[in-house]
């Protein structure tokens, strides 16, 4: 039994299509509470977190937009995720990926507190590694895993508070990197499990040897999940859809498999547009594989433990 802990974070402000705001609403709307306390966890839901008013602050990349506004969401989700983890298990329902510079930082600067190594798993068909200076969208959602693993580029936001070595990080899904990203990555240690290695090898030999560490190091494992890890054709509410994702199983699969590890401290969901949505179902999608993620399965059988 966990205790999760909802935390609302209607980020809209990292990217250029309107509707992620809505995210927090629809995934209550489509049954989040209800399908945790049905698998016998506690729920509390915090509501949806304010930042304060958004400074003046300036970076020297033009193409950079709503930087005020993000740095002030940084600083409140932050201060939620470190709030929360003391608690029990933050679920941050964005909201678009910007939020994770904030969510991302808090949970890390716990870890450290806490004296334990932080992991992070990065479901995206993304790798969301530019810094302030290198995006050339403009798109703070595509800059979050560079700030965690302690990048330089990202004034006016305060350093990374404890960065993240490239080996605690691991992506999955990823279809689709920017040359400038490319570049960054190649000088970096992090895990980058893209397409290619999970149509050769599938996904359980990876990720189970990525939890493997994370148990022999008694770490904290933050999830991150974009929607657009997904196939448009299966979750068509986001903005950046890119051909070539994860099936409605494999999704699932991963899930169930960080079900059995045990060992998942903090989950993020990002990216939904529910503007975009049809009929509520990439929200009911979502709220499912978080389903998968606390413990509904099919059918009880032995499992393998990590
Ligand atoms: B997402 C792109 N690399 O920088 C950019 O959805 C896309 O959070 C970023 O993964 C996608 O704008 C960010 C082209
Ligand atoms: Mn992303
Ligand atoms: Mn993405
Ligand atoms: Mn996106």
């Amino acid at each position: 039994m966990t205790h999760c802990i909802l935390i609302g974070a209607p980020v809209d402000e990292g990217q250029r299509r309107p509707g992620c705001l809505m995210g927090p609403a629809a995934y209550r709307v489509a049954g989040l509470a209800g399908t945790l306390t049905a698998l016998g966890h506690t729920v509390e839901d915090l509501g949806d977190v304010t930042p304060d008013a958004p400074g003046s602050e300036t970076c020297p990349n033009p193409a950079i937009h709503h930087l005020p506004e993000m740095v002030a969401w940084t600083r409140a989700l932050r201060a939620a995720a470190e709030a929360a983890m003391p608690q029990g298990m933050p679920i941050f329902m964005g909201g678009d990926h910007a939020l994770a510079l904030g969510t991302v930082a808090g949970v890390a600067a716990h870890a450290a507190r806490s004296g334990r190594p932080q992991f992070v798993i990065w479901l995206d068909a993304h790798s969301d590694f530019h810094t302030f200076r290198t995006t050339t969208s403009g798109n703070i959602h595509g800059t979050p895993m560079a700030y965690a693993n302690g990048l330089a580029g990202f004034d006016p936001l305060p350093p990374f508070p404890t960065p993240i070595p490239g080996e605690n990080i691991c992506m999955f899904g990823i279809r689709s990197v920017d040359p400038a990203e490319h570049q960054a990555m190649q000088s970096s240690s992090i895990i980058v499990n893209d397409m290619r290695v999970l149509d050769e090898q599938g996904i359980v030999a990876p990720l189970r040897s990525f939890l493997e560490r994370v148990k022999a190091e008694d770490g904290m494992l933050h999830v991150s999940l974009d929607v657009d890890f997904l196939d448009p054709s299966i979750a068509p509410a986001v903005g950046t859809t890119v051909p070539g994702g994860t099936t409605f199983r494999e999704a699932h699969l991963v899930m169930e498999l960080l079900h059995e590890s045990g060992l998942v401290t903090s989950l993020d969901l990002v990216e939904l547009n529910p503007f975009l949505d049809d009929r509520g179902r990439t929200a009911k999608l979502m709220v499912d594989l978080v389903g998968s993620l606390m413990g509904r399965k099919v059918f009880d059988r032995p499992t393998r433990s990590f």
